[in-house]
């Protein structure tokens, strides 16, 4: 497993963002494990996270001009991924949405760079359904952005509906948009690494029953 997954797997049960129990999802799922970016909430543990995804990011070679956070959670991670850039010698712009549009002061619903003609990666939390990130590139071509590429900290592998196709939520948006969907940890990465530590194995177990439940085939 690369660097930066296993980084990454750390860093998230650290911060306790990636806890085992019982959660329901927003598909209505019921997951023996859940992963709450929101817990990344100091300077240090965003900044860890940042270089995470930088990593990945960089490991990937994917092309773009610009950082794009869907809100809410999206905000502060492109935000500390642009800080990081920075850090490493590269000032990109950074831009994000409110999620109700604003009729008075500057007004709109985009804040920060500029989209217009701009190739945009996506900077998001998690991906189950796809449907946050489906959202998040209607609002980039609607502001005459060109999505470039999506970056995640997790993906889930989950298939929409198991019983009629395995093929994950992030496989599906990658074809139809014809991006790359770039994960820092997969499923299939926690699986690994939860077979590697000792305390893990009854969590490993229930992740794997999930996983043949509404996991995808890849
Ligand atoms: P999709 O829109 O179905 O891809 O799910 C993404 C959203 O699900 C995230 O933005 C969260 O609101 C939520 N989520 C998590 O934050 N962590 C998880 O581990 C699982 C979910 C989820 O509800 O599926």
């Amino acid at each position: 497993m690369s660097d930066h997954r296993s980084r990454f797997l750390q860093l998230a049960l650290r911060a306790d963002a990636l806890r085992f129990g019982e959660f329901t999802l927003k598909s209505g799922r019921q997951s023996p494990y859940f992963f709450n970016a929101g817990l990344f909430n100091s300077g240090a543990l965003l900044g860890e996270l940042a270089s995470c995804y930088a990593d990945a990011i960089a490991a990937h070679g994917v092309g773009f001009d610009l950082l794009f956070g869907p809100a809410y959670k999206g905000i502060p991670l492109a935000t500390a991924v642009a800080c990081e850039f920075a850090r490493r010698g590269r000032d990109l712009p950074v831009a994000f949405n409110r999620k109700e549009a604003k009729a008075h002061g500057e007004g709109g619903s985009l804040i920060g760079a500029p989209l217009g003609g701009r190739r945009v990666l996506i900077v998001d939390d998690v991906i189950t359904a796809g449907t946050a990130i489906r959202e998040a590139l209607a609002i980039i071509r609607n502001a005459g952005g060109i999505a470039a590429g999506i970056v995640i900290a997790l993906d889930r592998q989950e298939a929409v509906d198991p019983s009629v196709s395995r093929r994950s939520a992030a496989q599906t948006v990658a074809d139809e948009h014809g991006l790359p969907v770039i994960a820092v940890a997969s499923l299939s990465d926690l699986l690994e690494f939860a077979g590697s530590q000792a305390e893990l194995v009854a969590q490993r177990e229930r992740l794997l029953a999930y996983r043949a439940a509404y996991g995808s085939d890849a």
